[in-house]
């Protein structure tokens, strides 16, 4: 490794950071942190280690490690009015870990979503499922209302009597269907974990659903999707005994981590009181926005799934893209016009590598202060490069000039500071 190594990479994220400038960014899983929280990033907590739980270290030096990890705790439980948290999972799929450690045995029967349904990775065969060998029983699903089947899931679950009902998807177009299920629940006796990694930023606004009021008793999550906050994880609990608490404290230390990454729970705390205070307007927003990207994209001539339901009830659309190519030939064509989005699975397909969809989310846009009027001119610029095949080339110098006009993170405390201002700082 030279000097000159270390000047070329760091070119390579500066010049990623230039064009993302001048992108419109729909990947449903990703957001922008607020300046305040990604300064956090840079702070010393980034070069420090602690292990367990604050005021009980394996550690000398974390007297204000503790102090900000005690605060955060406080606001993850006042933003979600959750009775239980825990900010140390590194990332949601090591929440996911921590759940199964916890309340899982090799064997044991599993209720869950299916991959081509919309599940995430970590709940499949080979993923953290098949790692702790459960035995996994996927939910019959209702492919057009993208939800699943109450009465198959209500059968299924009185047959299966699963340990852990398990919930949560990456495609998440509308809220499953707890309130229906919760007497069965109660009748099997099963422990109900939702993944909400996706929808998370949505539930801290009051919109979506409301998980641990309607029967949930473990919520797992990344932080850093709908909830615009660092590349974490999160554990929320409703209803556990001590002993199921203590359990999933163990289970995350020394469980599935060591240290739990002290800069990125710091900027997750940050975000957690940037949300006390945004997190409903952003949120209220953010689902209107995606309904208007999708109404627009549908009178475009754009396939966009449910259109009877609304399009969706959360940040995020899927559309059908068969007719114009796929979901991997549009993908790529909207990125050469600086759109940025991922090919996704619709429930027929079976190729994941090839699919029919596009998944396309509206909550890093509303971020940048884009409202329904702005959505229509997203739309414009998906359907002239998908629809009208027009040279994406050319598109994206609309689409550069559309994008400056959305420089500045909104829904934060220094909401007066350019998006890109940390990047600027070290370039
Ligand atoms: N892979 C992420 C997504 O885009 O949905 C979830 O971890």
């Amino acid at each position: 490794m030279t000097v000159e190594d270390a000047k070329y990479i760091r070119e390579k994220v500066m010049a990623h950071n230039k064009w993302f400038e001048e992108c419109i960014p729909m990947i449903a899983s990703e957001n922008l942190m607020s300046p305040l929280a990604k300064e956090m990033l840079i702070s010393d907590f980034a070069d420090r280690y602690a292990e367990g739980l604050p005021g009980k270290r394996y550690y000398q030096g974390n007297i204000y490690v503790d102090q900000v990890e005690i605060k955060a705790l406080e606001l993850a439980k006042k933003v979600f009015n959750a009775d239980f948290a825990d900010v140390r999972p590194i990332s949601g799929t090591v929440a996911n870990m921590a759940v199964l450690f916890a309340f899982a045995n090799p064997g044991d029967t599993i209720t869950t979503c299916a991959l081509a349904q919309g599940a995430h990775i970590s709940t499949c065969e080979f993923g953290a499922f098949g790692q702790r060998s459960v035995n996994s029983v996927n939910y019959p699903f209702d492919e057009e209302n993208m939800n699943l089947d109450v009465d198959g899931t209500i059968k299924l679950l009185k047959q299966v009597k699963p340990k852990v009902a398990q919930f949560g998807l990456s495609v998440f177009l509308f809220p499953p269907p707890l309130k229906e299920l919760q007497d069965t629940f109660n009748e099997v006796g099963c422990l109900v974990w939702e993944d909400c990694a996706h929808v998370l930023g949505l539930i801290a606004g009051g919109q979506f659903h409301d998980p641990l009021r309607e029967g949930v008793n473990i919520v797992s999550s990344s932080t850093h999707k709908t909830f615009p906050g660092p590349n974490h994880g999160m554990l929320l609990g409703q209803n556990l005994t001590e002993e199921q608490e203590k359990k999933l404290q163990k289970a995350v230390f020394p469980g599935v981590t060591s240290s739990h990454h002290l800069h990125a729970m710091a900027a997750l705390a940050i975000t957690l009181a940037e949300m006390d205070v945004y997190g409903k307007e952003y949120a209220a927003q953010a689902c209107k926005n995606s309904r208007a990207l999708g109404q627009a994209l549908y009178e475009l001539g754009v396939p966009v799934l449910c259109e009877k339901q609304g399009f969706t009830r959360s940040h995020a659309i899927a559309v059908d893209v068969a007719q114009f190519g796929g979901g991997l030939e549009c993908a790529k064509l909207l990125e050469d016009a600086n759109i940025i989005c991922n090919k996704n699975m619709l429930p027929r397909d079976t190729s994941s590598v090839r699919p029919s969809g596009l998944r396309l989310g509206s909550q890093e846009m509303t971020r940048l202060g884009m409202k329904e009027t702005e959505m229509k001119q997203v739309a414009e610029f998906i359907a002239r490069v998908v629809v009208k095949k027009e040279d994406p080339a050319k598109v994206k110098e609309d689409v550069k000039d559309f994008k400056r006009q959305f420089s500045t993170i909104q829904y934060c405390f220094n909401a007066d500071e350019p998006a890109y201002a940390y990047h600027k700082l070290v370039q």
